[in-house]
């Protein structure tokens, strides 16, 4: 009979403290689950839903690049009186831009997020830019490179972006830079960017060797 009765209360103990952990683990995944967020993440701004990160899509070349936060430095060089390689540390020291921006891949799909960064103009007022430059090209840890206009980046506060969705890039999504390329056409939005050449040539990148439109405007033609 004593036997028993301790048989039954381990019984009850180990069966309390199983749904225990099984309920706390439901309670810890039920937020990401909910919306389907890495965590911190947010999914909306100003009234505008974003698009989780874990269902934006990643078609890049050579698949993801994995960068040391440690040692990785941004060269900037060119037409420009002061050379400079930045260290992550520095890039996140300047003052940070946050704003909305929808990427829209030339295929046709596209999606919405929050983007925070340090405003390329004043990685150009740091380099000192030269008076007769007129093109950036950016190149990347794959082999990847694109350019866009100088006056563009300039008009259009255009950032390098550290920061989607409020959480640091994620490798898969370009980390730890990816240029928010507003109006321009996703093959514009260079990622693991690791160089920038600033000069007074127009150039081709990875894409745009193949035909597509240098200019890239959203809406415009994928050809030109
Ligand atoms: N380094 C690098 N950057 C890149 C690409 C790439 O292959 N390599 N693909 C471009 C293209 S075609 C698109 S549509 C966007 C996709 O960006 P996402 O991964 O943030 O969705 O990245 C752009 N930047
Ligand atoms: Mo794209």
């Amino acid at each position: 009979m004593f036997r028993k009765n301790i048989l039954i209360g381990l019984l009850i103990t180990s069966l309390i403290i199983l749904s225990c952990i099984s309920i706390s683990g439901c309670l810890d995944e039920r937020d990401s689950q909910e919306n389907n967020t890495t965590s911190g993440e947010v999914t909306e701004y100003e009234g505008k839903q974003l698009t989780p990160i874990s269902e934006q899509r990643n078609n890049a070349i050579e698949g993801t690049q994995y960068i040391d936060r440690d040692t990785y430095e941004l060269q900037v060089y060119g037409l420009v009186e002061n050379p400079q390689n930045l260290s992550y540390e520095q890039l996140l020291s300047y003052p940070s831009t946050t704003r909305f921006v929808r990427l829209d891949c030339v295929e046709g799909w596209g999606f919405d997020a929050i983007w925070t960064g340090v405003p390329l103009s004043t990685i150009f007022e740091e380099v000192q830019v030269e008076d007769n430059a007129t093109n950036v090209i950016f190149y990347c840890a794959d082999g990847y490179s694109t350019s866009l206009e100088l006056g563009y980046l300039v008009e259009n506060d255009i950032m390098l972006a550290y920061e989607l969705n409020n959480v640091t890039l994620p490798s898969e999504r370009g980390f730890p830079l990816q240029v928010v390329a507003e109006g321009k056409y996703g093959y514009k939005w260079a990622k693991w960017v690791t160089a920038i050449e600033i000069t007074d040539q127009p150039y081709e990148g990875y894409w745009e060797r193949v035909g597509y439109s240098n200019n890239a405007e959203v809406g415009g033609p994928a050809f030109e």
